[in-house]
């Protein structure tokens, strides 16, 4: 793997801080702190849960911000499919959100690491950037998916994180260009950040 890593200081009206890490192929991972409801992106992740019911966090923000349309489109998923496995994902539209799609992606609940979460982690966001591909979504945010209410250790999320998403920017077939880490916290920024300069430094161009 070939990278370039920057640091960008205000970066924009809806972020602060962002770092930049840019694969040999032009393909971009960044990182920003801030609200995922407000950031321009062709598909949003949210992390949901299993009965796709909505819930508080970033799904609650997410229903707040895009109305009522998107619970209507899971409700007839529910429907169809009973409920979202954990470590998979479905998509609705995005209402008055800022995007054409939202990923409601369920991450895993976290024992001791020892129950599969791991696996299921990555299965979030290799099924995300699955939809993604499937509906020629170029660039797409996430959120630090299982790290609230589910009880993730930040760091062992942010690895599996980062990893899985630079796996699939590298590949050459990848239409999805640019994908965002969006961090609501400082210290959450701070952990995926350290994480990313440490683990894909040795690729700097
Ligand atoms: N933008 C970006 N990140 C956010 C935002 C936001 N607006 N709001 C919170 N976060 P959580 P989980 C961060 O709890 O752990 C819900 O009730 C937050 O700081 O939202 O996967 C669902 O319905 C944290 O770092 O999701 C499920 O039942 C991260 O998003 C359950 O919580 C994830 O925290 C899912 O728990």
């Amino acid at each position: 793997m070939i990278c370039r890593i920057r640091w960008k200081e205000g970066g924009g009206v809806n972020y602060h801080t962002a770092m930049e890490i840019e694969f040999a192929n032009g393909k971009k991972l960044r990182l920003v702190q801030g609200d995922i409801t407000k950031i321009r992106v062709d598909a949003i992740v949210n992390a949901a849960n299993s009965a796709l019911v909505g819930g508080g966090g970033v799904d609650g923000a997410i229903h707040r911000a895009g109305g009522p349309g998107i619970m209507r489109e899971l409700d007839a998923i529910r429907t169809q499919l009973g409920y979202c496995p954990t470590g998979s994902a479905v998509a609705t539209g995005a209402g008055s959100l800022p995007a054409q799609y939202v990923f409601h992606a369920v991450g895993p609940v976290y024992h001791d690491g020892h129950h599969g979460e791991p696996a299921e982690l990555e299965g979030c966001y290799r099924k995300c950037l699955e939809l993604a591909e499937e509906r020629g979504v170029r660039t797409i945010s996430f959120p630090a998916i299982s790290t609230g209410a589910y009880g993730y250790p930040g760091a062992e999320a942010a690895r599996i994180a980062t990893h899985t998403v630079a796996r699939h920017l590298e590949k050459p077939e990848t239409g999805v260009r640019e994908v965002l880490f969006v961090l609501f916290d400082g210290g959450s920024y701070d952990l995926h950040a350290a994480i990313a300069a440490a683990d894909f430094r040795n690729q700097i161009k």
